[in-house]
């Protein structure tokens, strides 16, 4: 290992949308900082996933940076809902037009960074066999950034060609004619089955858990729309950030339990948000996610149109799904359920023919076998702490995260980890994240955090660490609230529960003004529950 004589204010860990803004506002500060991103281009999670269909769920007018009233304004969005290589395509223009790259050094991973006590720094080292010096260690690392693979029998055996949605060649994949397997039904799937469909020849798709799906309705952007929202963007911020996910469409249209509401209005609300499409739909009431009477009345809806969407109805009953709408992300799709309809479309449910392993050939299940020429796993991340615990990093006393976190994560705000002093998480664990507009929760953390270096020069102060009581109460305070809620009912990736042997603890915060909330209480009472130094 080369130690370098390099040495910055910060280290910022990925160029996605959390590390370009990072390294934007700690240069505006007058920091020396850079970034260090595995890909050999900036937009984490929308650099990676370029599998067919791959779309984002929230409106592209709020799913962008606010932080450039500019960029803002000059930017036009296409769509309703942005597909990936748009959204690249304006990572990319963040990159150029805030001259990010010159500080961006890509192709080049994290591989430990360890905090030296004496002298007060991070000593961070990659696998360019370099290490360099840092005051402050911010990871930008993403939710969804370390890919799923099953531990299904005999993977390596198949002779076909195999793809992770989560790492999708960046060239063309050419499907046609071909006889393709898909294993997984979350929202990439989702997204991406249909757009399969119309390439291969025949296509099977392994089910383990139906998934509640909406239509997201995606259409070409409204030109009155978009007037209107840049004519006075700010407010529509503003709003967005009041809804409990930071998305316009979760603010609950009629303060009223769906208990409250007679047929045929109940129906009607809810028949109104499903033709709407997208995230809407669980704004129908104000307690779908609360109250599980009531989120079976949702939930029964969406099988309802399950049933009518699908021709056969031992099909419809194996897509409709039966635990609590919600509980999982909920995805939004363009004619997934159509999709069972195409005659070379083929659903197999793997808890009653279950998946025995791969072969040379394909997928064995116990009852039979589908011979494959490409075989894609759709099967998910080990989602917020996977990429944090893949690199060595060690705090005081040489203790490691992975140690620290040996029985699940535990942060103060999902911003810091008591012990690793100048360390910070952006949309860490315990933070609203993965529940919000990713953009306006990375937005937030990075001004927050970048207002605290600002705070810690002006007073200087070398060193920030979270209190570790501070830090229990806050992994119980976050516990507490989802279990409010109905989120930990059911086998979600936010528990943990999609990776065996994964500990069992529901990891983001959930609701976003009331974070906020909490995170400027602690700025004004002097940075409560950390320690200056
Ligand atoms: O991953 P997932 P994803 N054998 O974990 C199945 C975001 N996202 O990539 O449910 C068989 O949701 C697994 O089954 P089960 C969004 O936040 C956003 O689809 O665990 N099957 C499940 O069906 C989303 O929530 C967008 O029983 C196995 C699937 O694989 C998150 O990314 C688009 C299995 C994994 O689903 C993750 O979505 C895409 C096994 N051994 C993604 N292991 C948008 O913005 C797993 N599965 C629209």
């Amino acid at each position: 290992m080369v130690e370098s004589s390099r040495t910055f204010d910060a280290v910022v860990v990925g160029a996605g949308f959390a590390g370009m803004y990072m390294l934007h506002r700690l240069r505006e500060l007058g920091f020396q900082a850079v970034s260090f991103e595995r890909a050999d281009g900036v937009g984490g999670t929308w650099y990676w996933n370029r599998y067919p269909g791959a779309r984002c769920d929230v409106e592209s007018l709020e799913y962008s940076y606010s932080f450039s009233a500019e960029l803002q304004q000059q930017w036009e969005w296409s769509e309703r809902y942005s597909g990936q290589p748009e959204i690249l395509k304006y990572a990319n223009h963040v990159a150029d037009r805030f001259d990010l790259r010159k500080d961006i050094e890509f192709e080049t991973s994290v591989v430990s960074a360890k905090f030296n006590e004496a002298a007060k720094h991070w000593v961070v080292s990659t696998d360019r066999d370099e290490t360099v010096i840092s005051r402050f260690l911010i990871m930008a690392t993403g939710c969804l950034s370390s890919t799923n693979m099953p531990q299904i029998d005999g993977i390596d055996t198949f002779e076909g060609e195999t793809y992770h949605t989560g790492e999708w060649p960046h060239e063309p994949v050419d499907l046609n004619g071909k006889r393709v397997g898909v294993i997984g039904t979350g929202s990439s799937a989702i997204q991406a089955i249909p757009y399969l469909a119309n390439e291969a020849a025949e296509l099977v798709v392994f089910q383990r858990t139906p998934n509640f799906s909406i239509p997201a309705r995606n259409r070409s952007a409204d030109p009155a729309e978009v007037d209107a929202v840049k004519a006075d963007y700010e407010t529509f911020r503003a709003v967005n950030r009041m809804a409990p996910a930071a998305i316009r469409g979760t603010m609950p249209g009629r303060d009223q339990s769906a208990l409250d509401v007679a047929e045929p209005e109940r129906t009607e609300e809810l028949l109104k948000r499903w033709e709407h499409g997208g995230f809407a739909f669980m704004g129908a009431f104000n307690d779908l996610g609360l109250n599980k009477a009531s989120n079976d009345i949702a939930a029964e809806f969406v099988r309802e149109r399950i049933r009518d969407i699908v021709d056969d109805p031992e099909v419809a009953e194996t897509l409709a799904p039966h635990n609590v709408i919600g509980c999982k992300r909920i995805c939004l799709d363009t004619n997934y359920f159509e999709t069972y309809n195409l005659p070379h479309v083929k659903l197999v449910d793997i808890n009653k023919d279950p998946i025995e392993r791969l072969n040379a050939n394909g997928v064995k299940t116990a009852a039979s076998q589908y011979d494959f020429d490409v075989v894609v796993f759709a099967t998910g991340f080990d989602a917020m702490t996977g990429t944090l615990l893949r690199i060595d990093i060690q705090g005081l006393n040489g203790q490691s995260l992975q140690d620290k976190w040996a029985e699940g994560p535990k942060t103060y705000l999902g911003l810091t980890t008591a012990n690793f002093p100048n360390l910070f998480m952006i949309s860490g664990p315990g933070s609203p994240s993965v529940l919000t507009n990713m953009i306006v929760s990375i937005e937030q953390h990075v001004d927050w955090i970048a207002a605290c270096l600002e705070h810690m020069r002006a007073n200087q102060h070398q060193l920030i660490n979270a209190d570790a009581n501070a830090e229990t109460e806050w992994v119980a305070y976050v516990n507490a609230i989802a279990d409010m809620t109905l989120y930990p009912t059911c086998n979600s990736w936010y528990l943990g529960a999609n990776i065996p042997g994964k500990p069992r603890v529901f990891m983001p915060h959930v609701g976003f003004p009331n974070y906020v909330q909490r995170c400027e209480e602690v700025v004004n009472n002097n940075y409560q529950g950390f320690e200056l130094a």
